[in-house]
């Protein structure tokens, strides 16, 4: 199962199809770009518009989004900022939710199709994205401790980025009702917790009998 979290769009860029790019009306000039994430009604972003241009590029965005564990994509619109009349849609694009690959960011590429010419495409949108999610339960940190997903055998703890020495002085884990049976006349599981970093680097901590 996919964990709900929160998905970061932190810069978007495109690169229009020149004839599209060009074709901005009577004296318009180059297409006025904007961008529009949509997960659903409610869960809708977009980027403001750059002015004359067929490759917009979008710095330090703030856009992020909750996500279920039920969402399996998002769509990407791209609109020409229209001034007095309503902005012209240049096309559309699915971004599928690959949060897996995204824990650590990723620039991902879709295409943008035209809405009523499916097969005519109008450009690509390049999103860096990055997913977190959420921890098991949100009251799963104590004293300074922070909880982790933990996905069938193992969990894991993102993010170290410089060297020194990771010390764990307290572990504790909820296990599910299904999950806790030990079998018949096994009673509870009897659990211990091995961190790793690699084969060289792993600990265990003793067993605890039936809980
Ligand atoms: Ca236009
Ligand atoms: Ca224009
Ligand atoms: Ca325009």
């Amino acid at each position: 199962m996919n964990p709900a979290g929160t998905l970061y769009v932190t810069s978007i860029r495109a690169n229009i199809d020149e004839k599209i790019a060009n074709d901005d009306g009577f004296m318009g000039g180059k297409v006025d770009p904007y961008v529009k994430v949509r997960l659903d009604k409610s869960r809708e972003k977009r980027t403001k518009a750059k002015d004359n241009t067929g490759n917009p590029v979008w710095n330090n965005l703030n856009m992020n989004f909750r996500v279920n564990a039920n969402d399996r994509q998002a769509s990407v619109h791209l609109f020409d900022a229209d001034v007095g009349s309503g902005d012209d849609l240049l096309g559309d694009a699915n971004l599928p939710l690959d949060r897996g690959n995204w824990i650590n960011g990723r620039e991902v590429r879709v295409q943008v199709f035209d809405r009523k010419n499916k097969s005519k495409q109008v450009g690509e949108i390049f999103l860096t994205v990055s997913y977190k999610p959420d921890p098991p339960n949100a009251n799963g940190g104590i004293g300074g401790g922070i909880g982790y997903g933990v996905g069938g055998l193992g969990g894991s703890i993102p993010g170290m980025s410089k060297s020194g020495t990771l010390y764990v002085t307290r572990i504790r884990a909820s296990i599910s009702d299904e999950a806790s049976s030990d079998g018949f006349l096994g009673g509870k599981v009897d659990p211990y917790v091995k961190v790793r970093l690699d084969k060289d680097r792993e600990q265990k901590t003793p067993a605890k009998q039936n809980t």
